[in-house]
């Protein structure tokens, strides 16, 4: 498939999308979210070890097209419902889904429904001038695309309300000091960061990375039993599994591992 409005490249297991739609903030239209369904698709069935997701231009994603559909007063209602159901819920599933780290740098403005998809990355990197701005209740909407589920469990409650009632811009500073994103950088440094980055996870233990991706965030809906019932179960599975047997043989020989990912 040839893209109109990603980019993308899998190369050394690194996959690396980059929204590209920059006269329009990288805002989704439904041909760019068909291309980064099947791009991520690609990721997850061609061997990749690390998922590392920007936006070209000066934003990195302005949620959806606005232009996209007729809301004049004399067009037929649009069912919102269906543009999430059929597009926004499965792309923040398949993003949780995949069984590798995901870095989202996030190299301008993330708004709407594009702050919570850099908000369902793993690792969320932000240039220094980048911001996130829950612009959802400037429509008369709520946040979506996982929002209203990420927010609270990142900055809590007040700051979720305040966020998402005031739809304010947050700067990339003060979403690191939030706990929002893992790191903010300075503009001239986020790619070479992310780049640093998906090459250390692109030969890191990828099935252990996957199983603490799953477990952290399996985390919130668990007791502390269940929590540590899934931990006992994936140890499990891991100490059978090639990679931890090489990191265990690494550190005695005192040399770097080789893993496989497996
Ligand atoms: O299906 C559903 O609708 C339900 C799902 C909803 C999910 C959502 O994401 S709802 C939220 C949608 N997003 C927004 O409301 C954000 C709208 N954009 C903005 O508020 C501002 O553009 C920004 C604060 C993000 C950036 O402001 P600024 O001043 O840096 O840039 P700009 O001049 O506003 O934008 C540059 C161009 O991008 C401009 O086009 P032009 O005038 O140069 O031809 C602008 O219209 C365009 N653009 C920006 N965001 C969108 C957009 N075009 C269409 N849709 C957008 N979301």
């Amino acid at each position: 498939m040839t893209y109109q409005h990603i980019l993308f490249s899998l190369e050394g297991g690194i996959a690396r999308i980059t929204l590209n739609r920059p006269d329009r903030l990288n805002s989704f239209n439904v041909d760019m979210h068909a291309e980064l369904r099947e791009a991520i698709a690609r990721t997850r069935d061609g061997g990749a070890r690390v998922l590392l997701l920007t936006g070209a231009g000066r934003g990195f994603c302005a949620g959806q097209d606005l232009a996209d559909r007729n809301v004049s007063a004399d067009a037929a209602p649009v069912d919102l419902g269906h543009t999430i159901e059929t597009y926004y819920r499965p792309l923040i599933l398949s993003l949780r889904a995949l069984e590798m780290p995901v870095i989202c740098a996030v190299n301008g403005v993330a708004a709407g429904a594009g702050a919570s998809i850099a908000l369902a990355c793993d690792i969320v990197l932000a240039a220094r001038s980048a911001s996130f701005i829950q612009a959802f209740c400037k429509l008369g909407l709520v946040p979506d695309a996982g929002g209203t589920w990420a927010l609270p469990r990142l900055v809590g409650n007040a700051r979720a309300m305040g966020l998402a009632m005031l739809g304010d811009k947050l700067s990339a500073e003060q979403a690191e000091s939030w706990g929002l994103i893992w790191k903010c950088l300075d503009d001239d440094k986020l790619m070479a960061e992310a780049e640093r980055l998906a090459v250390h996870f692109s030969t890191a233990p990828t099935k252990g990375l996957a199983r603490t991706k799953q477990a952290i965030y399996a985390s919130d809906g668990n007791t502390l039993e269940q929590q540590l019932d899934l931990e006992r179960d994936c140890q499990r599975e891991l100490g059978f599994g090639p990679d931890y047997r090489e990191g265990v043989a690494a550190f005695m020989e005192k040399r770097s591992p080789s893993f496989t990912g497996k």
